[in-house]
């Protein structure tokens, strides 16, 4: 890796000259812009930075949240080139998501969710290329497996919890995903007046476990927490190892205009949970349960949270690579919190406690700070880089400053356009992060692309911060809504580009077209259809009105990229099928007539040709 971005550099240092020569005399640049040689050269370097030419892979992918749209966008950096859409909480056809009988069990009744927070898998800290978690707000999260860059398995909604922010930050062994309410309500839920908001509503902090083999995730536990929002969360690493670190706002219990009633205390809270002393209490059988789930309450089990106060409305909370420092961000403040764990520690020991909220012991706060660090206004989220740098994004100051933790001496500031909400360094939540790259992911663009009219995309800013001062190098747009990302090393991710046709274990798999077919039970009729360049065979079926049918489309192209389609006209069913997989999708035949299906995904050129009809009698 490192010897490509020093082949990067030497690129880019051969070609600058030629470069800011070639912009000189291109005519669409007007020289305004420019303003003068300095800054040509500069726009040159930029340039070949983040050139990848054809052909030449790209260092990083960035994973990226699409907010509410449901997906996950796979960017590469440099190059800042969108190169995959990940359909996880929404329908997709591009990739028939939710329309095959799997994906649409999988989304059961929700078909848009507000996703937020992509955590990838770590192995001591670091991540270790095996999966992707997501959340969403109706309270789910989901599994994406990266070895096929798929959506593996969604849980939830999960019982008592409501509004899924904060999460899905996983621990450093990838024993848990997060999931917290911004939504307190009351638990188990039933109709309580708002009136009585502060006394009978909750909220809760669950422990997803994560199968180390599988992956597979399932509902540990449940913390019936005070009615604070919770919103934003983090995994201790190193030294804080076996804690999580939760945000909240509205410590004030208020209801109704939270801009205002809301934001009257000087100190919010920052909860931090003692995951292991939690198992070890589920363990020994403490909690209730409630609507299905273990949950314990905090004040009768002590021990298990405290409460860290952090001005003021804190948003993000990020523990430093070593593990010792956990930085708060308080939204309404021109100062970042960093606290010591090991002062938090003793200061538990010694029960230095300036208080309680529901029977939770509230941290001094004096006892627990290192530092309150100026680095501007609004500051929302901290990423981290080499050398104990840190980058704080500053939502009303509009930019990020660096900073440095130990010395807590701010150096550098750069600006966004606009509003930057979080940011994402290459590794930058790991043990060990690159430094290299910092994506800034902003919530308006307006101005800085052709105008598409009112629905105007964000727009997500890479920085080169090798250097002393932070380099704006390319503007890239992307679609609702990019809250956060997550950087890895191209070279840790190893997909697969066809399913091995002995890994095909499907029930209906036919990988011969002469067993291709038609066969009937009553009126559940199966097809048996193999695709192949460049016929769906059987070319046509015949069914009654009223029968349940299930079409089973096998691809036994063994070659990357020969994906096949099966779109059935009037029907709504589209399916993809990528090279050695198998899909069904079941439809009860209401309407009669003569149906075409045809291959949806270019394939040969006699792709065109890759259709056939069913016939509804
Ligand atoms: S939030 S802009 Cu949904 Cu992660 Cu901070
Ligand atoms: Cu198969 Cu197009």
């Amino acid at each position: 890796m490192e010897s490509q971005r020093l082949h990067a550099w030497a690129r880019v240092l051969i070609l600058a000259a030629a470069a800011a020569a070639a912009t000189q005399c291109t005519p669409s640049r007007p020289a305004s812009r420019a303003g003068g040689a300095a800054v040509q050269s500069d726009l040159a370097v930029a340039a070949q930075a983040t050139y990848v030419a054809p052909g030449d892979l790209d260092q990083y992918y960035m994973f990226s949240s699409g907010g509410h749209s449901g997906q996950i966008y796979v960017y590469g950096l440099p190059s800042m080139r969108h190169l995959s859409t990940i359909p996880v909480f929404t329908p997709y056809p591009a990739t028939g998501y939710g329309f095959d009988d799997d994906s649409k069990k999988m989304l059961g009744e929700l078909t848009w969710g507000d996703a937020h927070h992509p955590a990838l898998s770590e192995t001591k800290g670091d991540y270790d290329g095996r999966w992707l978690f997501i959340n969403e707000m109706n309270g789910r999260i989901a599994r994406i497996d990266l070895r096929d860059f798929k959506t593996k398995q969604i849980l939830g909604p999960i019982p008592n919890l409501h509004g899924n922010h904060a999460s899905s930050f996983v621990t450093p062994n990838s024993e848990y995903a997060m999931m917290a309410t911004r939504f307190s309500r009351p638990v188990p839920n039933r109709p309580v007046g708002v009136d009585r908001y502060a006394t009978e509503y909750k909220g809760i902090i669950a422990g997803i476990k994560i199968d180390p083999a599988s992956g597979e995730m399932s509902l540990a536990w449940q913390l019936l927490m005070p009615p604070f929002d919770y919103d934003l969360g983090d995994a201790g690493k190193n030294a804080s190892d076996g804690w999580m670190f939760f945000t909240s706002y509205n410590t004030e219990r208020a209801t109704g205009k939270l801009e205002v009633t809301a934001s009257q205390r000087d100190r919010d809270y920052i909860a931090a949970v003692d995951w292991r002393a939690v198992e070890r209490a589920v363990a020994s059988g403490a909690g209730d349960m409630i609507d299905g789930v273990r949950v314990i309450d905090p004040q009768k089990v002590p021990g298990l949270v405290f409460l860290m106060p952090c001005g003021k409305s804190p948003h993000g909370v990020d523990v430093a690579p070593n593990g010792n420092w956990i930085v708060g961000s308080g939204k309404l403040q021109g100062v970042t919190t960093v606290f010591n764990f090991e002062k938090v520690q003793t200061a538990i020991k010694n029960k230095d406690f300036t208080g309680e909220e529901d029977g939770i012991p509230v941290l001094k706060y004096e006892s627990i700070k290192d530092a309150e660090v100026p680095v501007g206004l609004g500051p929302l989220h901290t990423q981290f880089g080499t050398d104990d740098w840190a980058y704080t994004s500053l939502f009303v100051d509009s930019a990020i400053a660096k900073w440095k933790l130990g010395t807590w001496e701010v150096v550098d500031k750069a600006p966004m356009s606009y509003s930057i909400g979080h940011l994402a360094a290459a590794e930058g939540d790991t043990v060990s992060p690159d430094g290299n790259y910092l994506v800034g992911l902003n919530k308006l663009s307006h101005g800085r692309h052709l105008s598409v009219g009112p629905s105007q995309p964000e727009s997500s800013q890479l920085l080169d911060i090798t250097e002393e001062k932070m380099k704006l190098l390319y503007d890239a747009f992307t679609e609702p809504e990019p809250h956060y990302a997550q950087i890895i090393k191209a070279d840790k991710v190893k997909p697969i580009e066809v399913y091995p046709k002995e890994e095909n274990k499907h029930p209906l798999a036919v990988w011969d077209i002469n067993q291709a077919g038609v066969t009937r039970q009553g009126n559940r009729v199966t097809v048996k259809m193999v695709a192949v360049r460049s016929t769906l065979t059987p070319t046509d079926f015949e069914v009654a009105a009223g029968d349940q049918v299930t079409v089973a489309v096998t691809n036994i192209e063994q070659t990357t990229d020969e994906l096949h389609g099966f779109g059935l006209l009037d029907y709504n069913i589209n399916l993809v099928i990528d090279p050695g997989e198998t899909k069904t999708v079941t439809f009860t035949a209401k309407k009669s007539g003569v149906f075409a299906f045809y291959c949806t995904n270019f394939c040969s050129a006699l792709h065109q040709e890759m259709q056939g009809y069913m016939v509804v009698k």
